[in-house]
């Protein structure tokens, strides 16, 4: 995949940018970065953080692949970011299904998936993807945040992060579209912090309320969750739950 990379220094959200850019057929390997987002999003209609010293930035995909299975596209940067980051600079990032990276129980970035779909197939994806690297970090947010910066004890050139993350989703998404999902499933197992055999608490993604515990058994191809609740065995969907830390007992 070869890069078009646009920089900004300030644009409300980088994945609005890149959205329009798509609609007027922009291809594949289109980049949007900011330096400062005035309205940067998370999923599910919550607000990203975004001052000045993280990395926000948006990457333009045209997967060949079926709508339902947008969902691999999401966990597959994730992982190949959590990888990159670890292997570059030696931090100890995990994944956390389906769009996480954490640092331990800390949040050290995420990743919003849109796309638009015609006659059944995706005919854009938009990745946006948040990290934070030097960045001040928010004070209000549902789990603690954490930087690159923090954890290494010094702040990382931009370009350094810009240059190792674009370089890792290139080489994974081609890999990817050449051999499928099986190599992100495998990576995902290893890096993914909702261990299996301990109990991880289900809850409604909006209200974050409680409603069941579960065992996570795995990855599928389809990048839903497999789960046990009680008897039962479950995929579960990202617009349907999320998976909250155990309760302290
Ligand atoms: C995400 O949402 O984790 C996806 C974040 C994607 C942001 C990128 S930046 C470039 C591109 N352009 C955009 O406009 N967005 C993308 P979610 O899982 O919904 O997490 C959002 C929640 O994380 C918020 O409700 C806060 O509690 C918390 N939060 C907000 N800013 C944060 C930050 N900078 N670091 C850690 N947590 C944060």
């Amino acid at each position: 995949m070869r890069y078009r990379i646009l920089i900004f220094d300030l644009l409300s959200s980088t994945n609005d940018y890149i959205k329009d850019l798509a609609e007027s057929g922009a291809p594949e390997g289109t980049v949007i970065i900011a330096w400062e987002q005035t309205a940067g999003k998370g999923r599910l209609g919550r607000s990203w953080a975004s001052p000045r010293g993280g990395a926000w930035f948006s990457v333009l995909l045209r997967p060949p692949i079926l709508p339902e299975r947008a969902g691999c596209i999401s966990i597959l940067i994730a992982v190949s970011l959590a990888r990159a980051i670890r292997e570059h600079w030696g931090v100890p990032v995990g994944v956390k299904w389906p769009n996480d990276l954490y640092v331990q129980y800390a949040k050290l970035g995420g990743i919003l998936i849109e796309l638009s779909c015609r006659s059944e197939k995706i005919a854009w994806l938009v990745a946006g993807i948040g990290v934070n690297v030097n960045n001040e970090l928010p004070k209000e947010t549902r789990v603690p945040a954490t930087s690159l910066a923090r954890e290494l004890g010094r702040a990382v050139p931009l370009e350094e992060f810009f240059d190792v993350a674009l370089t890792a989703l290139a080489h994974d998404y081609e890999r990817f579209l050449a051999e499928g999902f099986g190599f992100v499933q495998a990576r995902w197992s290893e890096l993914s912090i909702l261990r299996p055999g301990r109990a991880w608490t289900v809850c409604q993604p909006q209200t974050g309320e409680a409603h069941a515990q579960c065992e996570v058994l795995g990855l599928a191809e389809s990048g839903r969750l497999i789960v046990r609740m009680g008897e039962k065995i479950w995929e579960l969907t990202a617009e349907e739950v999320t998976l909250c830390p155990p309760q302290p007992s």
